[in-house]
């Protein structure tokens, strides 16, 4: 049975704060970092119990908050295959963080035990990772003391970004298969990423350097530590936003959050950066990555040029169609890109045009699950989180067509491209070091200026806006979060604004990750937009 006697004497240094209610939701668990400690806890105990579930295969849990300030923390909990948490256990998440006392965990987690057929006797393997939060090392702290009470295997992979994490979960797990996904380690990470971008990039030196804004975040130090991989004729970066020893500055005025949101440069850049220059943010946890270049002058607002996450899908969507036609096996390999509502209308048409285009709801699990009915499935959210999947089957077939006897032909380098992106994609899930690769990889190969990439198609105005209301959970949506179907009469309300400008577009749906419902609007002209984006938010509160 459960060692309940070691869990409950652990527990106790590990008290439920009053008076608070966790949610496990799309995000893991997200609040104030410093009462996570009990979630921290308890849920070292259900990660326990995922891995011997999974027959002792090594499950992750990562201690960031992402985008959010500084002084708010978060855990998720990663599957084998370096997958987000099954769904079906996050309700278990959420009963365990919020248990009064011990017995009632232990109901919790007999329940899942029984639910799951659980065998006890399997053994637990849990890797962990933390961002700079300066709330995460307790947090840390108390999830190996979950890990020691229940007698599981605890790997500490430190200082991480979450894509790491994840890498390191499905490393561990591919490592004695015909088919490992890399060397389980941070530097088995930076080394792969670092070959396949060599490889990619093939004989086309650098040319100029790509600012990065680092969030003051966890990727200032992995990418540091990657450059030691890379040599700088590769790939010169400059590195900005990398102050992680001052306190309040994670993700102020910067990162890839503050920059899609405001449609600006992080603050200070107008002095440190130049008209036409590369420049990319990523996240606090460095599982988002947005581009962005000036057009003018960076006194001038409107210089300022954002190629976000639906720009990237095109750019690689594209780019891999290219190479999947070049390789002739363009009808044995299907593409398709996924996206959310927040996806701009302009890229949705952009796309339409080339590859099928799916929208499914918003939260990283569900773009996820519909890539991987394509054979190579390319998903982005509009805000920078995204990656390509690449299926079982198409990575066979484009592996087993690559021949060293053969000409090195066309079709030959085509093939050796998709294989060496193979490489470099970190398909387990969003990652701004291995986009941002892939990004460089194809307008280094396509020698294009963000100008270019930028003229693909054009973006219609557009508007995020957080409403604050009494009690977000009386919104719900259907058809992919882009209609409500409570409050009841709201949605033909919404139907009504909309229909009286030029392609406009608009939806309201509560937040899964902070106490508001957002409102998203978008329409042919600027001034048009903004109007419909206030009308729908007064509709709202
Ligand atoms: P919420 O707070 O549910 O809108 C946000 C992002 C999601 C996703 C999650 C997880 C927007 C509009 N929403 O979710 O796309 O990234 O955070 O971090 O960007
Ligand atoms: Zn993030």
């Amino acid at each position: 049975g459960l060692p309940t006697l070691l869990i409950s004497e652990a527990s106790k240094s590990y008290p439920k704060p009053d008076g608070i209610k966790f949610t496990y939701g799309t995000a893991g668990v997200r609040t104030k970092g410093d009462v996570l400690e009990s979630t921290c806890f308890r849920l070292a105990l259900i990660s326990a119990l995922r891995s011997k579930r999974m027959g002792g295969k090594v499950v992750g849990m990562m201690v960031t908050a992402s985008h959010n300030p500084e002084p708010d923390n978060g855990l998720k909990a990663v599957d084998p295959r370096g997958e987000m948490l099954a769904s079906n256990w996050e309700p278990y998440c959420t009963e365990a963080a919020n248990a009064l006392t011990d017995e009632e965990l232990f109901a919790v987690l007999q329940r899942l035990i029984k639910a799951d057929s659980i065998n006890l006797q399997t053994p637990a393997v849990v890797v962990y990772a933390h961002d700079t939060r300066p709330s995460s090392p307790k947090l840390v702290k108390a999830i190996e003391a979950g890990l020691a009470a229940i007698g599981a295997e605890g790997r500490n992979g430190g200082l991480l970004t979450t894509p790491q994490l994840h890498y390191l979960v499905k490393a561990y797990n591919t490592q004695s298969t015909p088919d490992p996904y890399g060397e389980p380690t941070e530097e088995g990470y930076y080394k792969k990423l670092a070959d396949a971008f060599q490889r990619a990039i093939a004989d086309k030196p650098a040319t100029s350097p790509l600012t990065v804004d680092c969030a003051n975040g966890v990727g200032a130090i992995s990418l540091q530590r990657f450059q030691k991989y890379l040599p700088a004729s590769a790939l010169q970066v400059r590195a900005l936003r990398t102050s992680i020893d001052t306190a309040g500055a994670l993700n102020n005025g910067c990162g890839a959050d503050h920059v899609k949101t405001k449609q600006a440069l992080p603050s200070g850049f107008e002095k440190e950066v130049a008209e036409g220059e590369r420049l990319c943010s990523f996240d606090g946890d460095a599982d988002r990555i947005v581009y962005y270049y000036l057009n003018g002058h960076a006194s001038q607002k409107e210089s300022f040029r954002l190629l976000d996450g639906d720009r990237i899908a095109a750019l690689v969507a594209d780019y891999i169609s290219e190479l999947v036609k070049r390789a002739g096996i363009a009808d044995e390999i299907k593409i398709g890109c996924v996206q959310t509502a927040y996806a701009n209308g302009g890229s949705t048409k952009y796309l339409s045009q080339r590859v099928p285009v799916v929208c499914t709801s918003t939260g990283v699990k569900h773009l996820h699950h519909a890539a991987e009915s394509f054979d190579v499935g390319v998903y982005f959210e509009a805000n920078g989180h995204g990656t390509v999947l690449f299926s079982d089957s198409a990575q066979s077939l484009i592996r087993g067509k690559i021949s060293s006897s053969s000409p090195q032909g066309d079709s030959q380098s085509a093939l050796s491209q998709l294989s060496n992106l193979i490489d470099l994609i970190n398909q387990t899930v969003g990652d701004a070091l291995s986009d941002m690769l892939l990004v460089e990889v194809v307008l280094r190969q396509r020698d294009w200026e963000p100008a270019h990439w930028d003229s693909l198609y054009t973006d219609l105005p557009n508007k995020l806006l957080k409403v604050i209301v009494p009690d977000r959970a009386l919104f719900t949506t259907t058809d992919a979060d882009r209609k409500l179907v409570t409050p009841d009469g709201l949605q033909q309300e919404i139907d009504k604004l909309v229909g009286k400008y030029l392609e406009g577009r608009s939806f309201v749906r509560p937040s899964g990750t902070e106490d508001c419902v957002r409102v998203y609007a978008e329409a042919r002209i600027q001034q048009e937009m903004e109007e419909l984006a206030n009308k729908v938010a007064k509709l709202v509160t």
